[in-house]
């Protein structure tokens, strides 16, 4: 039976184009879906597909001729079931135009009239994330030359791009596929992980081992990565005088002692940091940048950044407003010992709003603190150290600890970095401010 191939729709408010090259000519056999020929439209440049297997028995169009929608463009001799009637072509394009991205291609494409460059972006999401690698050949690869001198303007190697057509012909799709996954890799790199470096052969110069990463480490590298790449930091960085706040701790230590609880430098600073985030609700907030919203939490759930032979953890202490220093104190304690003793379970690492990281016990004067995301800041406290200070004309000895502020820059500002920190530098020098 001898059918006819119109120029069928190309999108809204295209009527005509210019054809640019005609892939075949009488007496072709040809599949459907396979790339009759190429034309120019003041949208884009498309191909046209079979809408028959068969025989091409007329051709109508040469290039650098116009010509119009709904025009016959060539005839071709289709045999019986084989082939689908354009109408047909056409619901099995729409149905599958209206499954989700998520659907995964069928293995051999269905025939259809020519594609909407815009609306088929969305259908081939899928490949995008399958992406089979040409094979690697000594021939040019087979594209027309539009294909071509698109694949060139926008700066793709034809020769890596896989082409989806009869005989790994590449068309425009496929062009604009390969562009995608190569952005949506390197999107995907940036987020997450950082391009990988290219490591020499240490053992040139020297012996060497390698040991597997934890999985610890890996998620610490991960999260940090994400961090480090997301999150513009900026780090505040103060001191407090905590003489007077130390004599009080030393001389109640034993008091503490008798209720179980180790009176610490971290776990007083739970408390202040509390009333700090009360008062500058930012700092225990989160940004949800996709929905462009600030999430401002009414719970204060504190995590406390502790050293173990596994590496870095941080449990929560959990609604650390509504305990005494002393009840914090023993939650501390216990959290500690049983993180370093592998017996924290992981949902008491999760939920916290802000984190405490105090590397005084080991030493150091200032570090850089990096934010724990989804949190917005973190305390970084290094080791209190005794200092002269200048007052009435003497020299005194005072204790002072370092404080180091990172915070989110995208929400919160410097000034509001300064005036946190310095309310938690005051509190801690007069705790007795807390109460009033
Ligand atoms: N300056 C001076 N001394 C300090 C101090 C500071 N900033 N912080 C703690 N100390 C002292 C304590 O007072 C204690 O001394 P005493 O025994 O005389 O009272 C001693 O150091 C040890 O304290 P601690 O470590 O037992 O208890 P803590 O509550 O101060 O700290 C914890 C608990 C869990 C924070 C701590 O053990 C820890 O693991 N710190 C490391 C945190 C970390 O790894 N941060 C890095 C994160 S980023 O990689």
């Amino acid at each position: 039976m001898i059918k006819e191939i119109h120029l069928p729709e190309i999108s809204e408010n295209v009527e005509s184009g210019d054809v640019t090259e005609v892939m075949v000519q009488v007496g072709d056999v040809v599949k459907a879906d396979q790339t009759l020929m190429e034309m120019d439209t003041d949208k884009a440049n498309v191909e046209v597909p079979s809408p028959y297997a068969g025989k091409i028995t007329e051709v109508h169009v040469e290039s650098g001729a116009e010509i119009k929608v709904g025009q016959v463009i060539m005839r071709i001799e289709v045999e019986g079931e084989a082939s689908k009637e354009p109408d047909q072509t056409e619901e099995a394009d729409k149905e599958e135009k209206s499954e989700p991205a998520t659907t995964a291609p069928e293995p051999e494409r269905k025939s259809k009239p020519v594609p909407n460059p815009e609306q088929k972006e969305e259908k081939h999401i899928d490949r995008i994330h399958e992406p089979q690698l040409a094979p690697p050949s000594d021939k040019p690869a087979p594209a027309a030359p539009s294909v071509r001198r698109l694949a060139r303007e926008i700066g793709i190697d034809i020769n890596q791009v896989p082409g989806s057509g009869a005989g790994g012909r590449i068309n425009q799709q496929d062009v604009k596929d390969f562009a995608r996954k190569v952005v949506t890799d390197a999107k995907e790199t940036s987020d997450l992980h950082m391009p990988q470096m290219e490591l020499p052969d240490f053992s040139k110069w020297g012996e060497v081992t390698r040991e597997p990463m934890s999985k610890i480490r890996q998620i610490t590298a991960d999260g940090l990565s994400y961090s480090w790449v997301s999150i513009p930091h900026v780090t505040q960085i103060d001191k407090a005088d905590i003489t007077e706040l130390d004599q009080f701790r030393q001389k109640n230590k034993s008091v503490a002692e008798a209720q179980g609880a180790k009176l610490t430098t971290t776990a007083i600073l739970v408390k202040v940091i509390v009333e700090a985030l009360k008062r500058f609700p930012k700092f225990n907030a989160s940004i949800d940048i996709k929905a462009k919203e600030i999430i401002y939490k009414k719970y204060y759930h504190v995590g406390i950044a502790v050293d173990t032979d596994r590496g870095l953890l941080v449990p929560v202490i959990r609604d650390a407003d509504q305990k005494s220093i002393t009840e914090i104190a023993i939650e501390l304690n216990d959290l500690a010992e049983r993180t370093r003793s592998r017996k924290i379970a992981p949902d008491e690492m999760q939920g916290g709003t802000f984190t405490i990281s105090n590397l005084g016990g080991i030493g150091g004067t200032a570090f850089t603190p990096i934010v724990y995301p989804p949190q917005v800041a973190i305390i970084g406290v290094s080791r209190a150290s005794m200092v002269p200070k200048y007052d009435e004309g003497d020299w005194i000895p005072r204790l002072v600890l370092p404080l180091m502020l990172s915070y989110d820059h995208r929400l919160i500002d410097g000034a509001d970095g300064a005036r946190f920190l310095r309310w938690v530098a005051e509190a801690l020098e007069h705790p007795i401010g807390l109460l009033m």
